[in-house]
């Protein structure tokens, strides 16, 4: 792009850019993400570490085209290698976008959020400081204050009180953000929502569904893959398998006489009928794949790429 703007060509009238949404885990960065599109697209849940890959969100209004990243949870760097997969994927996006978006919860900054402020200085991006789940604050009073210490702490200038959830702020960040973007000509066409492929927005859905429905431990030890996705009879038949790691998940995943599979089976049906918006019919498997979480080849064959 020249150094000055030819206003007489139209493509330099446009806008385009890619805003990375990065944090630590569990602020909230998919929930801010679907309330930015004003659709769901990004799964969440109120588990640490639901996100797992990264999913770009288009956003395209008027001239301005914003490329939304979002990111799993950047954490300390663990030994388990599906966490040092999700660590790299996320932190890697922060050397390729335009603006940087960095969610941080309202009154609570953390160890964790030292490690993501860290990647996110030494990328010397743009940063946008969003302070979100603010409707949990019991005395507002205490957000300028708080607002504050997080400007002296970080340096940023740019911070925004906001709940993700309650869409508070929510349309004021968008405006914000696209009127930042670079001018360039658009990268996507208008009405394109998403780089992922229906397969693997399928995929997110059940393995959604489970993380809700799971306990505690368990919802990082499984994994779903598509297996089969045709259409019959004006009915789209897909079997997915879940992964898990040993035999005793598998049966807590199946649940006593099927019902836990079964209500995420049904869970899933709805959400993905309406994203397809075609009659579905689900079938889960739930299989045994010893320690994929921790095998770099594995986690490949899963689709962790
Ligand atoms: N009260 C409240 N809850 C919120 C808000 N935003 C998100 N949450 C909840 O916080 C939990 C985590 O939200 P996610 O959007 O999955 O968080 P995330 O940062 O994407 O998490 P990871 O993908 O695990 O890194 C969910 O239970 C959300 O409903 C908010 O503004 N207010
Ligand atoms: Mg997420």
């Amino acid at each position: 792009m020249p150094d000055i703007p030819d206003f007489n060509n139209p493509e330099q009238n446009t806008r385009c850019g890619y805003v990375a949404i990065v944090g630590r885990p569990n602020v909230g960065k998919s929930t801010l993400l679907n309330h930015l599109l004003g659709r769901k697209l990004s799964i969440t849940s109120r588990k640490p570490q639901t996100t797992r890959h990264t999913l770009l969100g288009l956003h395209t209004e008027g001239n301005a085209q914003a490329i939304f990243v979002d990111t799993p949870g950047i954490h300390e760097p663990s030994d388990r290698a599906i966490n040092r997969y999700m660590v790299r994927t996320a932190t890697s996006v922060l050397f390729d976008v335009d603006l940087v978006i960095m969610v941080i919860e309202g009154q609570r900054w953390t160890e964790e959020d030292e490690v993501v402020l860290r990647h996110v200085r030494s990328s010397n991006m743009d940063v946008y400081c969003v302070i979100n789940k603010i409707d949990l604050m019991r005395d507002k009073e205490l957000l300028l204050p708080y607002m504050q210490e997080v400007s002296a702490k970080t340096g940023f200038q740019e911070i925004m009180p906001i709940s993700a959830l309650k869409d508070d702020g929510v349309c004021e960040l968008r405006n914000m953000i696209l009127d930042k973007l670079p001018r360039g000509p658009h990268l996507f066409p208008a009405d394109q929502l998403t780089d992922k492929s229906e397969r693997f927005l399928i995929g997110e859905i059940i393995r959604e569904k489970l993380m809700r429905r799971l306990g505690d431990e368990l919802p990082h030890r499984q994994t779903v893959v598509i297996e089969n996705y045709k259409l019959q009879s004006g009915v789209v038949h897909i079997s997915a398998v879940i992964y898990v790691e040993r035999e005793g998940q598998k049966a807590i995943v199946i649940g006593r006489k099927g019902a836990l599979l079964k209500s995420v089976g049904q869970d899933a049906r709805i959400d993905i009928e309406r994203l397809i918006e075609q009659k579905v019919m689900l079938r889960l498997w739930v299989k045994v794949k010893t320690g994929w979480t921790n095998s770099d080849q594995t986690l490949k064959h899963l689709g962790y790429d």
